[in-house]
C-alpha cells in the first residue's frame, strides 16, 4: 500500500487569525508534505521497505550522523512529522487568542518533570530557536519515563530514540517564511501562544 497525503484536519484558512496564513498552510501541506509522500513512495518501491509501516521505515532507516544522505529515512520521517504537526494545531475563535490553560494532568506532569510551565515554554522556545538549520523541537516522554524537551536536525524525530512525541514544532524555514520572514523566534512564540492544541498533547501523554 502506497502512503497517502492526509487531508488537513481543518480548512486552509482556519489558522489565519492565529498567525498561520492560508498561503503557508497551502504551500506547506500541498507542496512540501505532498513531496515527502510522493518521494517516499517512489523510493521504497521494490525495496525491502515496501509494505512496511511508516514507523518501521523511520526506525529501521535511522542511522546517527548519516541521515542527510538517506532519502528513504528523510522522506519517511518528514511524512510522519508533518502528519503529527497538523494535529498539534487547532483553530480557535478570535476572542480566544493568547495563552490558554492546558489540561491539568499535562500541567502537573510538566511541573513535576520540568519545573514549571514557564521553564517548559522557555526550554521549548530555546530548543526551536537554537536548532541550527532545519529541524524540529519536541516535548517527549523519554525512555526513562520523564518528560524532556529536545531538538533534532532535518527530519530526525523522537521515534529514532525510542521516545514518545507529545508535541513537535517544525522549524524548517518553509514553515514560517511567508508569515514571519526569517524571524524564527516570532514564529515559535506564536506557535506556543496561539496554535498548539494542548488537548492533543494531553491525550498523547495519557496514551504514552
Ligand atoms: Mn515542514
Amino acid at each position: 500500500m502506497a502512503f497517502t497525503l492526509p487531508d488537513l484536519p481543518y480548512k486552509y484558512n482556519a489558522l489565519e487569525d492565529q498567525g498561520m496564513s492560508m498561503e503557508t498552510l497551502t504551500l506547506h501541506h500541498d507542496r512540501h508534505h505532498k513531496a515527502y509522500v510522493d518521494t517516499l513512495n517512489k523510493l521504497v518501491e521494490g525495496t525491502e521497505w515496501a509494505g512496511k509501516s511508516l514507523e518501521e521505515i523511520v526506525k529501521g532507516n535511522y542511522q546517527a550522523g548519516a541521515v542527510a544522505q538517506n532519502g528513504i529515512f528523510n522522506n519517511a520521517s518528514q511524512h510522519w512529522n508533518h502528519t503529527q504537526f497538523w494535529n498539534w494545531m487547532k483553530p480557535r475563535k478570535s476572542d480566544e487568542l493568547g495563552m490558554v490553560k492546558m489540561p491539568g494532568a499535562l500541567e502537573d506532569r510538566i511541573k513535576a518533570d520540568l519545573g514549571s510551565l514557564e521553564e517548559f515554554y522557555t526550554a521549548f522556545y530555546a530548543a526551536g530557536t537554537g536548532q541550527f538549520g532545519s529541524g524540529w523541537c519536541w516535548l517527549v516522554v523519554d525512555t526513562d519515563g520523564k518528560l524532556k524537551v529536545t531538538k533534532t536536525e532535518n527530519g530526525v524525530n523522537p521515534l529514532c530514540f525510542g521516545q514518545t512525541a507529545l508535541l513537535g514544532c517544525d522549524v524548517w524555514e518553509h514553515a514560517y517564511y511567508v508569515d514571519f520572514q526569517n524571524v524564527r523566534p516570532k514564529y515559535l512564540a506564536n506557535f506556543i501562544e496561539n496554535l498548539v492544541d494542548w488537548e492533543n498533547v494531553a491525550e498523547r501523554l495519557a496514551a504514552a
